[in-house]
């Protein structure tokens, strides 16, 4: 039995199980599969793990030359030229909403080990929470310090909210923004604030992944060589973090206006800082898009139909 001296103890909790790692994490661990054992202890003690190579270097390069391919054309978000704010970074690119733009990323997301890493953190039928490239460029500075569940307002320790991976497709340096983060740093409470001298860089090899619980202070490193960093990012959450009813998609899209606005956002229909967007926009706009997309789709469908009905005249 761990004893309280130990980082890795349990305490009593309302709900039986759970764990507590340090004085930053609790969480309630689910299915351990032997073969990510090792994997998952990794992760216990030190915050992150980094899956070398778990890519094929197909999967690398088609997934390379289809963000090359979005980037360069105008219809892939507002941020897929450059960032916003200090956040996104302004040398760096993000193309947000990446299953709706292609499918060669799909494999991503769903790689074996990831899942069963997952399957032991976070509770059955957890979601994605984003899922999105990060370019960065040369020149580009560091990212701020933060953890990816830092818009939840829970002092630490805390229950584990979700995790965080990047994949990288360029091998990650340490000059050209490898992703930074604080080994052990999830086991940190509110009292202990991070410093840049404590981060170390994720090298490792294009077609890698770092993988790590959102209490793990991080951040994009600086771009100091002359190419770019690309690189996906999969965040997943926990599958209570949503709504009982999912009102965006119940809501018929037809009569939008006609439903006072505060209701609107009352339904999903607004963000919380950036939560809740869509393609990095707000729902509203993106709705509007969806609706414009859709409109187009069922003419043309209606144009295929009108064709096949004409050559079954002939
Ligand atoms: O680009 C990176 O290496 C990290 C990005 C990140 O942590 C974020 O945008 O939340």
């Amino acid at each position: 039995m761990a004893s309280k001296a130990d980082p890795f103890y349990a305490r009593s909790s309302t709900i039986h199980d759970r764990v507590q790692v340090g004085n930053g994490t609790t969480f309630l661990p689910g299915k351990k599969d032997p073969s990510v054992a090792h994997l998952i202890d990794h992760v216990l003690e030190h915050g992150y793990v980094i899956l070398p190579s778990i890519y094929t270097p197909t999967q690398v390069d088609t997934a390379i030359k289809e963000l090359d391919r979005l980037q360069s054309n105008n219809s892939s978000g507002p941020a897929s030229k450059g960032g916003r704010n200090e956040f996104e970074g302004f040398k760096t690119k993000r193309i947000y909403a990446l299953t709706d733009k292609s499918r060669a990323f799909d494999y991503f997301p769903i790689h074996d080990i990831v899942l069963k890493l997952n399957d032991y953190f976070l509770q059955p039928n957890y979601l994605i929470n984003s899922f999105h490239t990060v370019d960065i460029m040369p020149g580009e500075s560091g990212q701020v310090i933060h953890t990816d569940d830092g818009l939840i307002n829970l002092p630490r320790p805390r229950p584990l909210m979700g995790t965080g991976t990047m994949v990288s497709l360029d091998a990650f340096t340490a000059t050209n923004g490898a992703t930074t983060l604080i080994p052990g740093s999830h086991l940190w409470g509110d009292d202990r604030k991070p410093t840049r001298e404590e981060m170390i860089p994720a090298i490792m090899p294009a077609g890698s992944m770092v993988f790590f619980l959102n209490t793990l202070w991080h951040s994009g490193g600086a771009n100091t060589s002359d190419k770019q960093r690309r690189s996906l990012t999969i965040q997943y959450c926990q599958p209570w973090i949503r709504t009982y009813e999912n009102m965006t998609v119940a809501q018929g899209w037809e009569n939008l206006d006609q439903i006072p606005k505060r209701l609107l956002s009352l339904m999903g229909f607004s963000t919380h800082d950036f939560m809740g967007y869509v393609d990095g926009r707000s729902p509203r706009v993106g709705v509007e898009m969806r609706k414009k997309r859709l409109i187009e789709w069922a003419l043309k469908e209606r144009e295929k139909e009108n064709g096949k009905t004409q050559d079954s005249k002939l």
